[in-house]
């Protein structure tokens, strides 16, 4: 992960091309303190993007950078705020939805034709921070946002807006068993590379992956923030992995309500509230959804690639033994002691 001492970036007239030629688009939109903050980061191969850059320890693509920074000096949390906190390809798809659906469910009945969720893709419902609301540079009024307000970010625990860790708003985190996250991710980014770019082989993304170089990554560092965030702060931070959920999804579910202090009455419960949430949020039900089917987020990705298998442990069929010996080696290295495993 050693940065590069040489100068990076080959200044012309109106534009800065990347020393191999390649131009990221989205650095070519960035300001100019931006670009020059980006100069005196470490830098890595990336994923999907010619180059990742580290910004308190934590690997992205160059816009996010600038957007993470907007974020963190403009928004103002409320305490009835729910922020939706993720490693990417760990689960947010399911929790946003199954937050949607617990928060909204006296406006919107789980069982109805026409709930939200059967219509519109659940990043449009539950947006990302350092996406939709902080990318391409703008600063968003979101102070007339029906309350509670439903965020998403991938943004670690320890680089949140100082707003957020000083409001009483709760944050629910999800991450997923290292194995299938490296192969959910790899697969998703290999669907949606520019076609500019070429796709990256198995080994060379392991490689990367092993060495905690990924959007957002290393998945240790973000795992272990909100880890030891969910332990100090059990009534901020809920902590829950991909795998809880498949496990017993209607125990984690009823937790979450009270997590966010609004369990399930008797009546909900014997009628079966909790089942239709499950069944409304389901892959299979997501997965077949007209606008997930045919629908893009963000004009750009397809939202068909947001749901793939859906499954628990299909990192068998990817794996060779070496890889597997190595990413265990990894996971014990770096969470081994934490009090995390999965
Ligand atoms: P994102 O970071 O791009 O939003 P995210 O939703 O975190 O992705 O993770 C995607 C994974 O969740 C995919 O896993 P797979 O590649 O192993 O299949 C996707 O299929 C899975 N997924 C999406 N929606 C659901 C759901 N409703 N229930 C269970 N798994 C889901």
């Amino acid at each position: 992960m050693a940065a590069s001492s040489t100068p990076r970036f080959t200044k012309s007239h109106s534009n800065v091309v990347l020393e191999n030629g390649a131009e990221d688009e989205e650095y070519e939109k960035l300001s100019h303190e931006s670009k020059e903050l980006l100069l005196s980061l470490p830098r890595e191969k990336g994923w999907g993007h010619p180059y990742f850059y580290s910004y308190q320890d934590i690997w992205y693509s160059p816009g996010l950078i600038q957007a993470i920074i907007s974020f963190q000096n403009h928004f103002q949390s409320k305490e009835s705020d729910i922020i939706i906190t993720s490693l990417p390809k760990s689960g947010t798809t399911w929790l946003k939805a199954l937050t949607f659906a617990i928060v909204n469910r006296n406006r919107f009945s789980p069982s109805q034709q026409n709930h939200p969720l059967l219509t519109s893709n659940v990043h449009d419902l539950v947006p990302f921070f350092e996406v939709n609301y902080y990318g391409n540079n703008q600063i968003p009024n979101l102070s007339n946002l029906p309350e509670p307000r439903l965020f998403g970010t991938h943004v670690p625990f320890n680089s949140l807006p100082d707003s957020i860790m000083k409001s009483k708003c709760k944050i629910i985190y999800i991450c997923r068993n290292p194995f299938d996250h490296f192969v959910s991710f790899w697969i998703f980014i290999n669907k949606v590379i520019p076609s500019s770019m070429p796709k990256l082989s198995r080994e060379e993304a392991f490689e990367r992956y092993s060495n905690g170089v990924t959007e957002f990554g290393p998945f240790w560092i973000h795992m272990l923030r909100y880890w030891r965030g969910s332990k100090v702060m059990p009534n901020k931070v809920m902590f829950l992995t991909y795998e809880d959920l498949k496990g017993d999804i209607n125990f984690f579910l009823k937790r979450m309500a009270e997590f966010l202090g609004i369990p399930f009455n008797s009546d909900e419960e014997s009628n079966g509230v909790i089942e239709s949430i499950i069944e409304l949020c389901s892959f299979e039900k997501m997965k077949e959804l007209e606008v997930n089917k045919n629908g893009k987020f963000l004009q750009k990705y397809e939202n068909k690639h947001f749901f793939r298998k859906g499954e628990v442990g299909d990192w068998v069929n990817h794996f060779s033994p070496w890889m597997e010996e190595k990413l265990s080696k990894v996971i014990e290295d770096k969470l081994g002691g934490s009090g995390l495993s999965f």
